[in-house]
This record gives structure tokens, sequence and C-alpha cells, in this order.
């Protein structure tokens, strides 16, 4: 018999996602807005966000979008004020917009690997700061990173990608220890390869599509769809006692020999 359950209930949380125009972002938007959340989609281009926006709104679901570059401090705080006048509070954070740059080492440009760092590690802390003052005037909150599979495990020409995602592992770790006792979780979902937009040249890429299959246990590449479930558990009731962690959706790539 099923159990009806609040555990994954969502309803009357506004949650913020970055990069949530296509991929792991979008997929966790839309699994948060299937469970009662209202989503706030965020990306850098307002038209291809809109669209997104709307396929949820169609769908029934409560979202609307607010277009910024993640790495622009100023607009990025500009937008949590415009969530939190909208509707009084912000309940959740998907810190997940992020950018790949692969170059071999010895010939990766600093301003590559600056611009990788400020994306992918910097704005989450701007994002994670902005956000966490505002929900602990509002009772708490629950953040969660993007972070990567990489990080634990590494490969060669994406020096800059890996360095940001352990730094924010190790963010997530900071910020949870501080701000447990404010009530705000801070937790990261760690992906395995996932087809994305992001990915498409691997995946058309015989040899490396080979070497992820060979190299993860569950044999394939993850959908998008198949990482909404970790937010939406971060990002809910059932979660209520888990912080500082970092969720794998990995197919068990890094755990394996
Ligand atoms: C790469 C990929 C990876 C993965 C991501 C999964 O170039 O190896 O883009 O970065 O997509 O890290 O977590
Ligand atoms: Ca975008």
């Amino acid at each position: 018999m099923a159990i009806a359950t609040t555990l994954f209930d969502l309803t009357g949380r506004t949650i913020l996602i970055t990069g949530a125009s296509r991929g792991i972002g979008f997929a966790m938007a839309k699994a948060c807005a299937e469970h009662g959340a209202r989503v706030v989609l965020n990306g850098r281009n307002p038209d291809t966000l809109a669209a997104k926006v709307d396929e949820l709104a169609a769908a029934g679901h409560d979202a609307e979008g607010e277009a910024f570059d993640v790495t622009d401090e100023a607009a990025a705080t500009a937008a949590l004020d415009r969530v939190v006048a909208r509707h009084g509070a912000i309940w959740g954070l998907i810190a997940n917009a992020g950018v790949q740059h692969r170059v071999p080492v010895l010939e990766f440009p600093t301003e590559d690997f600056r611009r990788v760092v400020e994306t992918n590690l910097t704005a989450c802390f701007v994002l994670g700061r902005e956000a966490a003052k505002r929900m602990v005037q509002t009772g708490g909150g629950s953040i969660v990173n993007t972070v990567s599979m990489l990080g634990p495990i590494a490969r060669p020409t994406v020096p800059a990608y890996i360095a940001a995602k352990e730094g924010l592992r190790a963010l997530t770790r900071a910020m949870a220890v501080e701000l447990g006792g404010r009530g705000v979780r801070v937790n990261a979902v760690a992906p395995g390869y996932v087809a994305t937009e992001m990915n498409t040249a691997l995946i058309e890429n015989e040899q490396f599509n080979s070497w992820v299959v060979g190299r993860t246990p569950m044999g394939r590449w993850a959908q998008p769809e198949e990482l909404g479930g970790a937010a939406v558990y971060l990002m809910s009731p059932a979660g209520a006692f888990v912080s500082g962690h970092v969720l794998s959706v990995d197919g068990a790539m890094s755990v394996a020999v």
C-alpha cells in the first residue's frame, strides 16, 4: 500500500537554481518543481531561460526566471533581493552553474584557469553567502553545490575544473559547519558522466565514450533527469539532518578501481 508522505514535499519552498537553462540544472529545477517547490531558474541568456521557464509553467509548475551571470556579484545579489521581495524568503539555492575548459596542463592559460575558478568556485561562494544571509533571516534553508566525481579522481586536461570542483567540496564543508546552528544546511551533489550539452563533444568521441562506459561500473552515461532526485532529497524534509554531505550520483565511478 502506498503511504502518503511529506518527506519529499517541497511545497512552499522557493528555490533558486543557477545554470538551469539546460542539463543538470534544468533537471534539478524540474524535479524540485514536480515536488511542489517554486523554482527560480537562472541562466545567462534571457531567451533560452524564458523558454525553459515556460516549459515548466506549461506543465503547471510554479516557475520563474532570473537571468544573470553568476560571476556578476551585483547582479546575483539583486536577483536574490528580487526573489525575497516577491516571495518573502528564499528557502533553497542550487549553485549548479559551471563551465568547462579542456587544455593540457602545460599549455593551460592562466586567464582560463582564473575564469573557470571564478565561475565554478568563487561564484558559488558569493551566491551561497548572499543566499545564506537571507535564509537565516527567515528560519533557515538548504544549499546544494554541484561538484563532480572529478576531484577525488582526476583525468588529464581539465586542471582548472578539477581544482575548482574540489575546492567547492571543501567550501561545502566549511559553510556547513558555520551555518548549521543558523538553520542552513549545505551539501553537494557529485555527478558522474552525464549526457549533457557540456559533454556532447565527449559523447561523440568514440575513445572517450568507451573510456566512460568502461570506467563506470553501471556501464553507461547518466541522463540529466537522474540527478533530480538528489536535489529533491537535499532540499526536502527527508534531508532535514543532512549537512556537509557529498551525494554521489555517478554509477559507482568514483569508487571503482
Ligand atoms: C570532462 C567532463 C566532466 C564531467 C563532470 C561530471 O571534461 O571530463 O566535462 O567534467 O562532465 O565533471 O561530474
Ligand atoms: Ca545560460
